[in-house]
């Protein structure tokens, strides 16, 4: 009988281990960045959600690579989760390249009711046609352009500069647009681009500026906020199917609680980025005249998408 028992034991514990999965969370910041944190928080609420059954390991700081090959390694199955900026994401799915056109969202109240919309829903749903599931949208605040030697105070000050971009067509098409030269290059990459005149310049928003340390060697920040792309928590598309309807409802539960958390945590890092560089640097606001340049350099470009039309639209018409 007790040699029973211990055999019933070791096969349940059998079945309960192979019943526990681990996966892979691949994340570029560092640990105290409002994604990273976010991404933690996601995890250990998907832990206590399942008992333990679904472990999500987040290797943060670009441990695993950059953007574009960690999207990759998440389309194949590699790594099973994912947060990224939407503008890589969107050379593999082709619809999210609407979330960084220029001067798209009027503001946060319009941003947020549209990603936690059904025109949201929507983009992380249109992942699947690449072998991914979008899970949640995280807040990434406004880009910006900063630069090495002189200031951008004006459309033509762009003429002939050399901007690194993220490895997305709508912002080399828009840097064309004000007559710079996009240069496709990985976020790890961009500090010793600009110290070592690679590039003139880049964009992105405060809190990434600071912590990647790039205003130490390019102090110029203009404030023409051309762009509000979100960052996107997503996952394998197989990993996801290989769930439990109840498994994915935690996942998605856990995701949304996980973006309530980062937009928090976001604004506060906003402010403790700005505080930070605020003294090293020269931040500079561009005149609602040149703003509007800026917005009217870059419209064409709505054109190019023209093919999104129907999901743009939707996204100008909420209110
Ligand atoms: C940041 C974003 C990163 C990465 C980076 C970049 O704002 O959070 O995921 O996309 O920009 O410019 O590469």
């Amino acid at each position: 009988m007790r040699k029973f028992v211990i055999v019933i034991l070791a096969l349940l514990a059998v079945v309960a281990y192979s019943a526990t999965v681990t996966w892979r969370l691949a994340e570029v910041h560092p640990l105290n960045y409002p994604t990273t944190q976010a991404n933690i928080f996601f995890a250990e609420t998907v832990r206590k959600m399942t008992n333990g059954r679904i472990n999500i390991e987040v290797l943060y700081g670009g441990q695993l690579g950059g953007e574009t090959e960690t999207i990759q390694q998440t389309m194949a199955g590699v790594i099973q989760f994912n947060r990224t900026s939407a503008a890589p994401l969107s050379s593999f799915v082709d619809t999210l390249s609407v979330l960084s056109l220029p001067f798209l969202f009027r503001d946060k109240n319009h941003y947020w009711k549209v990603l936690d919309g059904a025109v949201g829903e929507q983009l992380l749903e249109s992942m699947k046609s690449s072998g991914l599931i979008g899970l949640t949208f995280y807040d990434s605040g406004a880009r910006s352009f900063y630069t090495t030697k002189k200031p951008i105070l004006k459309v033509e000050d762009v003429k002939g500069l050399k901007i690194r971009v993220q490895n997305s067509p709508v912002f080399v098409d828009m840097i064309k647009l004000l007559g710079g030269t996009p240069i496709v290059m990985e976020y790890g990459q961009v500090y010793s681009a600009l110290q070592t005149g690679v590039i003139d310049g880049a964009e992105n928003n405060i809190p990434s500026y600071e912590s990647s340390s790039h205003y130490e060697v390019a102090p110029h920040y203009t404030f023409n906020m051309h762009t509000m792309v979100p960052e996107i928590l997503f996952m394998n598309l197989a990993a996801w199917n290989s769930l439990s309807k109840e498994d994915q409802l935690i996942i998605k539960t856990a995701a949304f609680a996980a973006s309530l958390y980062e937009r928090k945590l976001w604004e506060e890092r906003e402010k403790i980025s700005l505080e930070k560089v605020k003294d090293k640097v020269n931040l500079y606001n561009l005149t609602p005249e040149e703003m509007k340049r800026f917005q009217e350099a870059v419209q064409p470009i709505y054109k190019q998408y023209e093919k999104h039309k129907t999901v743009i639209d939707s996204i100008i018409n909420t209110k």
